[in-house]
């Protein structure tokens, strides 16, 4: 008998990805699991970097850290495998009490392939990058290189291998992402002879089911002819998938771990555009919004494809996190902006349902990603997400419980700083921000006059319906009131108790003081301090 059969059931559980009814959850150790995550910067994938990353996650109250496995640091030389910074760091993640999402960087990242190593950036005939309309070598590896494919796949079944045998019985590595924002800059597709020769074939018939052709398009044939101006990103994305899913499928033959994609976003709104010579303003192939159905045929065993959320306009966040859920493919964010403004965004995501949320960089590494994230490197970067992380940590597992089931609900404070509705059962949320706790706007004499620390957007709310007429409510920043719909229009409806408090780690309910009369009579008005609300609404027939 193995060590882990001799776990209960469910402990010795793996982790994998469920799904009820369209929505989704992620088990670990046979229970729902939110991620409250954080990513180490894309340097600090070695020993000695790690104290300053612990120290962010700790800052952060995030339970789970996301952080790169490069296969140049694995297999430095060809077939000779080191896998020292792995046990490292699972152990101290063990110390830490952390789990862990492993980045795989290996014949594409960003792109790139930065991270493969010497041995295979530096030889072009074996591993042969792609080729433009001119014949001309593009920087990116061919997807189509089955050197490159054999080699890659190697690297990531041994790591694989290397985590069955040091970590099926702890499970702290509880995902891995394949390979990490792929596509291809400047160039559409590749143009060598084995390519060419892939995309005169007919359209597979799996990719047909699932990404329909245009409309006025033939139902079946050549790509060029089933597509159109898409076909050359279509083609693309597609053999990019069907490489990945090699890797995936091999790597969970030896340990079946749930796996998944990260996007480079293109504009959630722009229609799509045409191809040859690339005139996409994002890398071509990649998972974009457009193209999950290629990605969901070609790629079975990616379990989702997730944003990397780095457009900080909140209608942008909106339609991408809205593109990237469907009842086919479970919303996590893999990364997401460190600026403080982007920390709204985590009871937004949340309150969807998200399997979890991983802003980049929380990491106390001397490098800031400003102007794409914080301007700092210390506390003053961690603080924004520690606070609502802190505030969901506690009832972590109850939260995702009640997103699979369908009962969580989030906004994020919108750039136009309106009033935004949230449609619960029975029940309708009116959420409005910059809001005084006290009173009416009408009330006061200067209309600019404003909460001090409301100068940027920085409200946010999350709601569970854990009863007809039971809520859990987290939020920072915002003025909530409920009224009656559905089943309660019409009736005479009230506020019952709206007690603060939290949940214990084992999910009780400890009351730390009941709203009333000021702190009630004009909404619930959340503090700048994420606080959590137990409400009771009632309602009597008029
Ligand atoms: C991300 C990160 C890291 C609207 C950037 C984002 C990470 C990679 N790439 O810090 O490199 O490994 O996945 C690209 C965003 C481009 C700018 C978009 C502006």
């Amino acid at each position: 008998l193995s060590a882990a059969s001799a776990l209960p059931a469910a402990a010795a559980e793996l982790p994998r990805i469920v799904e009820r009814d369209g929505r989704h959850a992620l088990l670990v150790d046979g229970a729902p699991f939110l991620v409250l995550g954080g990513q180490a910067h894309n340097s600090s994938n070695y020993p000695a970097a790690l104290p300053r990353v612990w120290a962010a996650i700790r800052d952060a109250h995030a339970n789970t850290l996301a952080i790169p496995v490069a296969w140049e640091q694995i297999e430095p030389r060809e077939g000779r495998f080191d896998f020292s910074w792995v046990d490292t760091l699972i152990k101290e993640a063990r110390g830490n009490r952390v789990r862990l999402v492993l980045l795989w960087f290996g014949t594409w990242k960003n792109t790139g392939p930065a991270y493969a190593p010497a041995w295979v950036k530096l030889d072009n005939r074996r591993f042969p990058r792609m080729l433009d309309q001119d014949g001309k070598p593009s920087y990116c590896l061919s997807p189509f290189g089955e050197a490159t494919l054999a080699a890659d796949r190697k690297a990531f079944v041994a790591l694989m291998a290397h985590l069955r045998r040091i970590d099926a019985d702890k499970r702290t590595v509880i995902m891995v992402q394949v390979e990490n924002e792929v596509g291809t800059y400047r160039l559409a597709r590749d143009h060598a002879p084995r390519a060419e020769a892939a995309f005169a074939q007919q359209v597979p018939a799996a990719v047909l089911a699932r990404q329909a052709p245009p409309a006025g398009r033939p139902a079946q044939g050549s790509w060029r002819a089933v597509y159109g101006e898409h076909a050359e990103q279509y083609f693309h994305s597609w053999a990019i998938a069907s490489y990945i899913e090699e890797i995936a499928k091999a790597g969970r033959a030896v340990y079946d771990l749930p796996m998944f994609v990260n996007n480079a976003l293109r504009e959630p709104g722009t229609p799509p555009q045409a191809a040859a010579p690339w005139k996409g303003d994002f890398a071509s192939g990649g998972p974009t919004w457009d193209v999950l159905g290629i990605y969901k045929a070609a790629a079975p065993h990616i379990d989702f494809a997730g944003p990397d959320i780095y457009m900080p306009e909140s209608a942008k966040v909106s339609a991408n996190l809205a593109r990237f859920q469907r009842p086919d493919n479970a919303l996590m964010v893999p990364e997401m902006g460190n600026a403080a403004g982007y920390a709204r965004y985590v009871y937004q995501i949340l309150g969807r349902g998200a399997l979890g949320v991983a802003p980049f960089g929380i990491d106390y590494a001397a490098y800031s990603n400003y102007p794409l994230g914080s301007r700092y490197t210390d506390r003053r970067m961690v603080e924004p997400f520690a606070r609502v992380y802190a505030a969901f940590a506690p009832m972590q597992r109850l939260w995702a419980r009640w997103g699979f089931e369908g009962r969580t609900h989030g906004v994020a404070e919108g750039d136009d700083r309106a009033p935004q509705t949230l449609a619960l059962d029975g029940w309708q949320a009116t959420v409005s921000f910059r809001e005084f706790q006290f009173g009416e706007r009408a009330w006061l004499k200067d209309q600019n006059d404003y909460p001090d620390g409301s100068a940027a957007p920085n409200g946010g709310v999350a709601i569970a319906q854990t009863g007809p007429n039971e809520f859990v409510l987290v939020g920072q920043r915002a003025r909530i009131k409920l009224s009656g719909a559905g089943a309660n229009a019409g009736k005479m409806t009230m506020l019952v108790r709206a007690e603060e408090g939290r949940f214990d780690g084992a999910g009780k309910w400890i009351m730390e003081r009941n709203w009333n009369g000021d702190q009630t009579d004009y909404g619930l008005n959340l503090p700048a301090e994420p606080t959590v609300l137990k409400l009771t609404m009632g309602s009597v027939e008029q």
